[in-house]
C-alpha cells in the first residue's frame, strides 16, 4: 500500500500548529509519548465485545489483560469499587449511565448549558434533552456560584429521578454532599460529571465526589492526560434502591446495569487500542510526577485569573479553583466570537463561551473560556502567565490592527519554541 502523504502531511502541519501556538482551550491536554503511541497499535484490529473474562468474541486473552489493568488503575487513583473503561467518549458515557437508570420521559435535574453546563445534562438538541424531561439550575446572577438554594428548590418542584452536577465552564469546587441531601430527599440519583476537573480530583486538590454521588463519570482526555475517551465509576457497587430491573426483568447489582447500557446497550466493539492506551495514562496518574503536574496547574490557574483581574478582566465568579476560567468580555467591548477569531491570528488558541445571564446567542457569546491544562504540561509556571495573559490582553486590545496581531504571533512563536512537544517526534 502507497504511504497517504496527503494524510501524514497534515498530520505532521497539525504537529507543528501544537508546537507553535499557546493552547488554551480548557478541555484539551497533550498525551505523553506513550500514551499516544498506545493508540496506534494493533488492537485496533481486535473485536472484544464483552468484558474481560464474558467476551462474544476468541481471541481476546491478551486484551482482557490490558482492559483489567486499565479498570484495577482507575478504582486504584479514584479509590472506587468498580470501573468500566469502554465508553469512546465522555457523552457515550453519560448516555450509558442514563440508559442504566432512567426510563425514556424521566426527570433530570442538571446546571444549565448556558450557565457552564454540558449539552450531554439535558440540552434540547441533545439525547438527554431529547429522550429525559430536563430541568436545569444556575448559577447567581451576582456571585457566578452555582446556585444551591434553586437546585434545592427545583428538586422539590420536578422530583428528578437524576441530578447531574459538573460543568464544562465552571471554575470552582462543588459541594456534593449538600446535593446528595436534597436527592436523598426526593428520592433521585447523583450523578458527578467530573470530565473537566478529574485530574485535580484524582490529586486530592478538589473536593471527592465518590462518597455522596453514586455514579461518577469522565473523559480521560483532559486534566486526566490520557486518550480520547470515557469511563463511569462507582465508590461501591451497590442493589439499585429503586428496583431497576433489566429487559428480562431481573433485578441487578448497579454495576451490572451499567455495563449492559455501555455493551450492548449503547456501544459494540470496544477500542481495545484506546483502552491500552487509557491504562498507560492511569499508570502515569499513579506517579508523583502527576501530583506534581496537577498542583502546578491550580497554581497556574491562580496566577492566570490574578494576572487578568489586575488588567481588569471580570472572571465569573471571581477566580478559579481548578483549571479553568471563564471571563465575560462585556466590559472590553468585543465578543468572544471575536475574542476567539483574534486571538486566532495571534497563534492563542481559545473558545468563545456563553456566560451567565448573556445576552448574545451561543453563535456570538459574550465570552471567553481559559483553561491551563495544555500549556503546563508544556512546562510552563506561574511567571508564564504574566506573557500569556499580555499576549492575550495586547491581541484583544489590537483587534482590528493585522500588523499589531502579526507581531504578537512572532512573539507567541519564539516563547513556545522553548517549551519542547514531542521532541522525539524531529
Ligand atoms: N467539548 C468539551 C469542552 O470543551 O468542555 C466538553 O465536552
Amino acid at each position: 500500500m502507497q504511504r497517504d502523504t496527503l494524510v501524514f502531511d497534515l498530520i505532521r502541519q497539525e504537529l507543528e500548529r501544537q508546537r507553535r501556538g499557546i493552547e488554551l482551550i480548557a478541555s484539551e491536554n497533550f498525551t505523553s509519548l506513550q500514551v499516544m503511541q498506545a493508540m496506534g497499535n494493533v488492537m485496533t484490529n481486535k473485536y472484544a465485545e464483552g468484558y474481560p473474562g464474558r467476551r462474544y468474541y476468541g481471541g481476546c486473552e491478551i486484551v482482557d489483560q490490558t482492559e483489567q489493568l486499565a479498570i484495577d488503575r482507575l478504582c486504584q487513583i479514584f479509590n472506587v469499587e468498580y470501573a468500566n473503561v469502554q465508553p469512546h467518549s465522555g457523552a457515550q458515557a453519560n448516555a450509558a449511565l442514563m440508559l442504566a437508570i432512567l426510563q425514556p420521559g424521566d426527570a433530570i435535574l442538571g446546571l444549565d448549558l448556558s450557565m457552564g453546563g454540558h449539552l450531554t445534562h439535558g440540552s434540547a438538541v441533545n439525547f438527554s434533552g431529547k429522550l429525559y424531561k430536563p430541568h436545569f439550575y444556575g448559577v447567581g446572577k451576582e456571585d457566578g456560584l452555582v446556585d444551591y438554594d434553586m437546585l434545592e428548590a427545583k428538586a422539590r418542584e420536578v422530583k428528578p429521578k437524576l441530578i447531574i452536577c459538573g460543568a464544562s465552564a465552571y471554575s470552582r469546587d462543588w459541594d456534593y454532599a449538600r446535593i446528595r441531601r436534597v436527592a436523598d430527599e426526593v428520592g433521585a440519583f447523583v450523578m458527578a460529571d467530573i470530565a473537566h476537573p478529574a485530574g485535580l480530583i484524582a490529586k486530592g486538590l478538589l473536593n471527592y465526589p465518590f462518597d455522596h454521588c453514586h455514579f461518577v463519570t469522565s473523559t480521560t482526555h483532559k486534566t486526566l492526560r490520557g486518550p480520547r475517551g470515557g469511563v463511569i465509576m462507582m465508590k461501591k457497587d451497590f442493589e439499585n434502591p429503586f428496583g431497576l430491573k433489566d429487559v428480562k426483568g431481573n433485578l441487578r447489582m448497579m454495576s451490572n446495569l451499567i455495563d449492559m447500557a455501555v455493551f450492548p446497550g449503547t456501544q459494540g466493539g470496544p477500542l481495545e487500542h484506546v483502552i491500552a492506551a487509557k491504562a498507560i495514562a492511569f499508570g502515569e496518574i499513579l506517579t508523583p510526577e502527576f501530583q506534581s503536574y496537577q498542583e502546578q496547574v491550580q497554581k497556574n490557574a491562580q496566577a492566570m485569573a490574578a494576572a487578568f483581574t489586575s488588567r481588569g478582566y471580570q472572571i465569573i465568579s471571581g477566580g478559579t479553583d481548578n483549571h479553568l476560567m471563564l471571563i465575560d468580555l462585556r466590559n472590553k467591548n468585543i465578543s468572544g466570537k471575536k475574542a476567539e477569531q483574534v486571538l486566532g491570528h495571534a497563534d492563542i488558541t481559545a473558545n468563545k463561551n456563553m456566560v451567565p445571564y448573556d445576552d448574545k446567542s451561543a453563535f456570538v457569546t459574550s465570552g471567553v473560556r481559559f483553561g491551563v491544562a495544555a500549556i503546563t504540561t508544556r512546562g510552563m509556571v506561574e511567571k508564564d502567565m504574566e506573557f500569556v495573559v499580555n499576549a492575550i490582553d495586547r491581541s484583544l486590545m489590537q483587534a482590528d490592527d493585522a500588523a499589531a496581531l502579526a507581531g504578537i504571533k512572532k512573539e507567541v512563536n519564539e516563547f513556545m519554541s522553548q517549551f519542547a512537544l514531542y521532541p522525539e517526534m524531529g
